[in-house]
């Protein structure tokens, strides 16, 4: 350890550390805008300019090391100075249109603006006129909003083990984007989105299709249904003024029924079928001699991340659908059919922290009816908030509602699906309750799958044809540690029965499409409220969801039965 003093403040931090980490840690928070706490260091922007009392003038706090009784200074009126003519003049090569953007009053470039008192741009400087590039369903780039911080090309390199972005060309002709200038549907992008929840800029948004829904919900012709993903009940307050991991289910339904939705259902129904036919799969799959390990399909930034990289290793998938597509499957089949309603008729959205599932809801093999989306449009988290915002929803105040049923409940099992680990949780829930006789899992959770680590493994005894079997479980979360996992599977050193991948960090609760900005205490507050969602439940396992069981016995068959496999399962583009 060294101590630092900062402001006046002494502290004591690794020998490792840099000003701002150390400022941090004495509760001074100095602007910045290329540093993100979660990422390699660049000391690109320079906003963070500190005086190092005996150093040489000043230094970038991100990437300038601490050393034993130093003393920094960060708030002096050269400092200030620096710092705003730093920001000065990004602006003057910055378009000037806040009052339209998307990120009007989330913009980490306005907000640093703001805090530093400028009132005005003295500087006139050339602005870029590049493309947007809007070639795929979930993210619009825009490069003339890039403040070459980096963070994308960091956040895509350090967290998914992938490369899409670079910093091209030289001096003021610089940009970051794919290689070639391709669009992000012609490159190894998954459309995660962590790129954009790092963005501190609307340099990359999601698509924004907030009106495509206002549209439909003004439509007399149109039935609405909606469907809300696990983690969007822990993190949409956080856009709407409450704090962070605060559980707002009720207030949530409660919102999408005033926009005008003309059933509020849940994805956390479509959860619990999930484990019924995947867990079953996964049955087969170890009675039978079927492909193993198995992995969870439901991520699909981890869909998209296989597919492009593993197609060798496609047959371990899963073959069920996300819970998104199964709620979607029903949305346009089960409800039609049985509320008397003609398919054409319905408007089916969904509610995601995910920016992948735009891409998701366009795939061909979602579509129960030739020609129709089984979901026509996926709003994330972010883009529900603006629209109770735009309606002029007084959120806060609104009552707990419940939500519609049959196609509203759920188990607890359901609600841990939004965190690393939950969907492997719930399946074992199921799968050894089947297995010993219907006798739960002691205690019901099973916490060698819990937490922040990237790879988890764990082994758990079932009997399996009349033998005890050890069955081997992994689970990562970021496609940096999938890739890790299937480098295993692919070179025969993976004796794994059972895999779950999340693409983003923590799972859903990171997703691309969450409020921001998103850190891992933030993380770990939603992550802690989707387990007290679970623990609330009287029915903490899939296979007891009266709702389920009733599906099943009226309409769907059996797991795996014909029925399910046509509606509830899929095919990947090898
Ligand atoms: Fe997830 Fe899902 S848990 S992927 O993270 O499985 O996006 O929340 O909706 O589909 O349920 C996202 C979250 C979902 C799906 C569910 C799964």
């Amino acid at each position: 350890l060294v101590k630092v003093t900062i402001d006046g403040i002494t502290v004591e931090v690794p020998s490792d550390f840099t000003v701002i980490e150390a400022a941090a840690k004495a509760g001074i928070r100095i602007p910045q805008l290329c540093y993100h706490p979660e990422l390699s260091k660049e000391g690109a922007c320079r906003v963070c300019v500190v005086e190092i009392v005996g150093g040489r003038g000043l230094g970038a706090a991100c990437v300038y090391p601490v050393a034993d009784g130093m003393v920094v200074y960060t708030n002096t009126p050269k400092v200030r100075e620096t710092r705003k003519a730093v920001v000065e003049l990004l602006l003057a090569n910055h378009p000037q249109d806040c009052l339209f953007c998307q990120k009007n009053q989330d913009c980490e470039l306005q907000q640093t603006a703001a805090d530093l008192g400028i009132r005005e741009v003295p500087y006139t400087g050339a602005t870029r006129s590049a493309e947007k590039d809007e070639s795929n369903p979930s993210l619009v780039r825009d490069p003339n909003k890039c403040i070459l911080c980096g963070r994308c090309i960091r956040a895509c390199h350090e967290r998914q083990g992938l490369d899409v972005y670079a910093f091209v060309n030289r001096g003021f002709k610089t940009i970051v984007e794919p290689a070639f200038g391709l669009g992000l549907d012609q490159v190894a992008c998954t459309y995660c989105g962590q790129c954009a929840a790092v963005c501190p800029t609307a340099a990359i948004c999601e698509r924004d299709d907030t009106e495509k829904v206002f549209a439909a919900l003004a439509d007399p012709k149109k039935y609405t249904i909606v469907q809300t993903a696990p983690a969007t009940r822990v993190a949409l307050g956080e856009a709407l003024g409450l704090p962070a991991g605060e559980v707002v289910t009720g207030k949530m339904v409660a919102a999408l029924r005033r926009l005008g939705f003309d059933k509020v259902f849940d994805t956390d129904f479509s959860a619990d079928l999930t484990i019924m036919e995947e867990g079953h799969e996964f049955l087969d799959r170890v009675v039978n001699g079927g492909v193993l390990p198995m992995i969870t399909s439901c991520s699909p930034g981890w869909i998209n991340f296989i597919e492009i990289k593993y197609p060798d290793l496609l047959p371990h998938l899963s073959t069920a659908k996300s819970p998104q597509g199964m709620f979607g499957a029903l949305a346009k089949t089960y409800w039609p059919e049985t509320q008397g309603i003609a398919v054409e008729d319905i408007y089916s959205v969904s509610i995601m922290p995910c920016t992948a599932k735009k891409a998701e809801c366009v795939r061909p093999q979602l579509q129960s009816n030739p020609g129709i989306p089984d979901v026509d449009t996926v709003l994330t988290t972010r883009e529900l908030a603006r629209m109770i915002k735009n309606a002029g929803i007084d959120f806060k105040n609104l009552p707990e509602e419940e939500y519609d049923s049959p196609l509203g409940s759920s188990t607890g099992a359901a609600a841990i699906f939004g965190v690393t680990g939950g969907v492997m949780e719930a399946a074992l829930r199921t799968v050894y309750s089947v297995l010993n006789s219907g006798a739960d899992i002691p205690g019901i959770i099973f916490q060698p799958v819990r937490g922040m680590e990237g790879i988890k493994e764990a082994t758990i005894e079932v009997p399996v044809n009349g033998e005890k079997v050890n069955v081997k479980l992994a689970v990562a979360h970021t496609l940096k540690n999938a890739k890790i996992l299937m480098d295993k599977v692919r070179a025969g050193k993976a004796d794994y029965h059972f895999i779950e991948v999340m693409a983003c960090p923590g799972g859903c609760i990171g997703g691309g499409g969450q409020p921001q900005p998103v850190n891992a205490e933030i993380r770990a507050a939603r992550t802690a409220a989707l387990y007290s969602v679970d623990e609330a439940k009287t029915l903490r396992q899939s296979h007891k969801n009266p709702d389920i069981a009733a599906l099943y016995e009226k309409w769907l068959g059996k797991p795996l039965g014909e029925k399910a496999h046509h509606l509830l399962h899929t095919h990947y583009n090898a």
